[in-house]
Parts: C-alpha cells; sequence; structure tokens
C-alpha cells in the first residue's frame, strides 16, 4: 500500500498566538520581536501576521526596519514559553491523529508529519477529510488555524504544506507528483538553499522538472554522491525516510476528548485510566523512569489549564501515576464549574531506569506540589 503522509505547519505562529490573546490586534499588523541585550533598537523580527507581510515584512528582518516600514504595526516581545505551552496542546492533537504511537514526529515547534495509512486505508479522500478533521479540531480547541499537506513521502507533505497558506489544505496523490513539482523553480525544493540553487543555476537548471531530468552521473560529478543522489531523488519525488518519532524528548505525554462535554468524575477517570495507560506502555518501552506529573484540561470554552506536580523521586509506578492525575483533576473540579472537553497527561523529567523497582517507587507519593 502507498504511505499516506501529513505535514502540519501552523500560520505565523507566534503572531496568530498573540492575536488569539488579545482581539483588538484584529485586522492590525503584528510583530513579534526577539530583541537583543541592546533593547528594542537591535533585535530580529521572530514573525508576523499575513497583514505585516504585505507591507512587505518578514522573518529575520532588524526589528528597526521593521518598524520604519511599517510604524503603526504592533510590535510584541517574543513569549516563547508560552508558545510552547500552545505548540505542545497542538502537538497531543496531531498525535493523537496518527496511526500509532511511533507514527508522529515533530519537527519544530509548530510543525510536525503524521502517518495516516492505515487510519485511510491508503486512499487520498479520506486522508483528505481527515486533513480536514485536524485542522477543525485544532482551530476549535486552540484558536488558531494550521496549514495541511498531505502526499505519498514526506517530502511531497511538507511541500505541499506550504503550497496554500494560511489555512488552507492540499492534497498531492502519487500520480500527480510530477506534476505538482515539476514547474516549481529548483530554490522550492526543500532542503535546497542558496548555495545549491545558484550551483544549480550555473549548470542550466532552473525547474524541479529540469533538475529530475539530468543525468544522476552528471550531478554526483557537481555534488558529491550523497548530495547528487539525493537531489536526484528528491526532484522526482522520491522520499522514503520515515516519519519517526525523535526519542530525545524529556516528555511523554496522551491527550484524548470526552465523549461529549462533562463534569462527571467517573467517565473522567475512565478516560484518564486509559491515558495513564498508553503513556505507561510507552515509559515501560522506553525503560524510563518520570519525575514530574502534567496534566491538562480543555474546558467546553476551549480555554486550557495545566497542573505539575514534581515527584521526590523518579518512579515509573501506573498507581503513582493515576492517583496524582486524578487529584489534579478533582482540583480543576473545584476550581471551576464549566465541563471538561478534553484532557491530557505527560510524564516528564525522564531518566533512564537503572535496575531493580527500589523502595523509592513506594514512597513517591509523598509529592510535593509547586
Ligand atoms: N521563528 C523565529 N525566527 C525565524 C523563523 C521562525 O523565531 N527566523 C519562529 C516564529 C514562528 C515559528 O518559529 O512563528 C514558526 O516558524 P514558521 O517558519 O512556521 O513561520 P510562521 O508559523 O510564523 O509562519 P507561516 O504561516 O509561514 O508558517
Ligand atoms: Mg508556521
Ligand atoms: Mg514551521
Amino acid at each position: 500500500m502507498e504511505r499516506v503522509i501529513v505535514h502540519v505547519d501552523m500560520d505565523y505562529f507566534y503572531a496568530a498566538i498573540e492575536e488569539r490573546e488579545d482581539p483588538s490586534l484584529k485586522g492590525k499588523a503584528v510583530v513579534v520581536c526577539m530583541y537583543s541585550n541592546r533593547g528594542e533598537e537591535g533585535g530580529a523580527v521572530s514573525t508576523c501576521n499575513y497583514v505585516a507581510r504585505d507591507a512587505g515584512i518578514h522573518s529575520a528582518m532588524p526589528c528597526r526596519k521593521a518598524r520604519s516600514i511599517k510604524p503603526d504595526a504592533v510590535f510584541l516581545p517574543v513569549r516563547k514559553e508560552f508558545y510552547e505551552e500552545v505548540s505542545e496542546s497542538v502537538m497531543e492533537i496531531l498525535h493523537s491523529s496518527a496511526d500509532k504511537e511511533e507514527a508522529f514526529e515533530k519537527v519544530s515547534i509548530d510543525e510536525a508529519f503524521l502517518e495516516i495509512t492505515e487510519t485511510c486505508d491508503g486512499d487520498f479522500d479520506k486522508a483528505q477529510k481527515l486533513g480536514m478533521e485536524i485542522k477543525g479540531e485544532v482551530k476549535k480547541s486552540e484558536r488558531i488555524t494550521c496549514s495541511v499537506g498531505i502526499g505519498p513521502n514526506k517530502l511531497i507533505a511538507k511541500m505541499a504544506s506550504s503550497f496554500n497558506k494560511p489555512d488552507g489544505i492540499t492534497v498531492i496523490r502519487p500520480e500527480n507528483v510530477q506534476e505538482f513539482l515539476g514547474a516549481m523553480p529548483i530554490k522550492k525544493l526543500w532542503g535546497i538553499g542558496r548555495v545549491t540553487e545558484e550551483k544549480l543555476t550555473e549548470m542550466g537548471i532552473v525547474t524541479i522538472a529540469d533538475l529530475a531530468d539530468r543525468d544522476v552521473m552528471e550531478l554526483i560529478d557537481a555534488f558529491g554522491k550523497n548530495r547528487g543522489t539525493w537531489l536526484k531523488q528528491s526532484a522526482s519525488g522520491i522520499d522514503e525516510s520515515p516519519v519517526k518519532e525523535r526519542t530525545s524528548s524529556d516528555q511523554i505525554g496522551r491527550m484524548a476528548s470526552l465523549k461529549h462535554d462533562t463534569r462527571d468524575e467517573k467517565m473522567i477517570s475512565e478516560l484518564m485510566d486509559e491515558l495513564v495507560d498508553s503513556v505507561m506502555s510507552k515509559a515501560v518501552a522506553r525503560n524510563v523512569v518520570f519525575g514530574t506529573v502534567t496534566t491538562t484540561v480543555i474546558f467546553s470554552n476551549f480555554k486550557t489549564s495545566t497542573k505539575s506536580k514534581t515527584l521526590t523521586h523518579a518512579v515509573s509506578d501506573k498507581d503513582i501515576l493515576n492517583r496524582n492525575a486524578m487529584e489534579m483533576m478533582q482540583q480543576f473540579l473545584r476550581e471551576s464549574t464549566l465541563n471538561f472537553r478534553r484532557i491530557g497527561i505527560r510524564i516528564g523529567n525522564l531518566q533512564e531506569r537503572t535496575g531493580q523497582k527500589s523502595l523509592f517507587d513506594f514512597y513517591g507519593v509523598n509529592a510535593c506540589q509547586h
């Protein structure tokens, strides 16, 4: 069966979050700046919304220049930690749409690949439907938009997601890959930088189709074996690299929707059992113990709240995880009168498990809250 790969990239991510948080920004040019230690004078644009882009502002431009282009734009400082939190919620939604736990690869704070071959039976019409559902779910729970690309491999999915931005979805079926790539200029091929672009231009290669038509030996002569072969394959739309989890991550998390919005503790606890099982089986597979437990609730009005506990000792114990998670759920219930829409659990501060289950595992319940 042909693989079906999805790539999701959030639209003007940092600026979109700022717009969401402050509705008065709507319609204005919003520029998020990474200020240097020279204060507001130095610094570069992290990102900006599409109103600012239309005026000619873009990422990496000096903030001072952006200011001179559009003095009436709203300039805001980067709030990285806050964006990381939003990113985690988005990633949990995306992760839960993948074929399986391992079929997910976060690429950066605002983008990820997921494989959905099994979920959609290799059918690109079903894949498109699923892509729309993912977009809907992200929009509903985070109130920001993303662009989705779907294709037979990561290369095509990645290029498809940037084809129609913002809030787009582009599905490239295997039979349309050549047509999709062919007419594009070579600089659009994912992985081609300015140096390669210049060298290819000197060789008379302008479009991706030109590159695909070149003899592989000629490309190897010019770029070496690996790069030459890679250029030929990519230009032909071939990419066999798997979607795979980057295991360096220091956290394992799961999130899911309740059958309907509710405050029923039994329903919440049943779903939490499932999430705990899933997180624990992954912790066991990775042979790690955890030092923190974090839970998240998305309420019926889409507001998100998070609680965290640091355990006195790192453990790998399902009961401890479950008990801590449910204590936090009870606190959420006490603090708000809203229904719960989605709940999530995450373990962090992971360390490799050494030897037998220690006595600490039994005393890990003496958790302190922070
Ligand atoms: N970013 C940054 N500095 C850069 C590029 C990006 O700090 N030079 C940050 C801000 C972006 C986020 O990373 O919001 C994601 O990068 P993207 O390239 O995906 O850009 P955006 O999401 O902002 O816009 P787009 O709608 O084009 O994806
Ligand atoms: Mg983006
Ligand atoms: Mg991105």
